[in-house]
């Protein structure tokens, strides 16, 4: 009995990606108002390992992207970048203006007193994934909206 338990504890613990974490601190997502389209997610992103955060969904948005905002002929601009380079140990920062997930076509109007369940999917330097969901506040609409002044140049 107590051997059949290790074994299982074993397996279990091969299983887990504990080589893998990534630490997700103080995450939000703007709020939005009746008729938005988009809207985005920010956090502080540190991983144990080497990482690459790779895509990202939720339950209220039709469609997640990653995204950057980068200065295009004297404009600043998001688009869509394919994943987000985490080094070991090195705190990343999605912030208004700068890497941040997009959250488009909403399903719903993102109101302050909610919050948003968000899943984070990671990939290895060795190419294997794994997801990491977590629960971010809604921060009222007034909050850092940098975002206003950028556009999408895919669009
Ligand atoms: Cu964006």
């Amino acid at each position: 009995m107590k051997k059949t338990f290790f074994s299982l504890l074993l397996v279990c613990g091969v299983s887990l990606p504990a080589h893998a974490q990534v630490a997700i601190e103080d995450p939000w997502v703007r709020g939005t108002v009746p008729q938005q389209q988009a809207t985005g997610a920010f956090m502080v992103l540190t991983a144990k390992t080497d990482a690459r955060l790779v895509a990202a969904r939720s339950p209220v948005a039709g469609l997640v992207e990653l995204h950057e905002m980068a200065m295009e002929n004297d404009v600043m601009k998001m688009r869509a970048i394919p994943g987000l380079s985490l080094p070991a140990g090195q705190a990343v920062a999605l912030k208004p203006g700068g890497y941040h997930i997009m959250l488009m076509a909403l399903k719903e109007t993102l109101t302050a007193d909610t919050s948003v369940p968000l899943t984070l999917v990671f990939e290895t330097p060795q190419g294997e994934r794994f997801e990491q969901a977590i629960t971010a506040p809604v921060a009222p609409l007034g909050a850092a909206r940098m975002e206003k002044s950028g556009s999408h140049s895919q669009r």
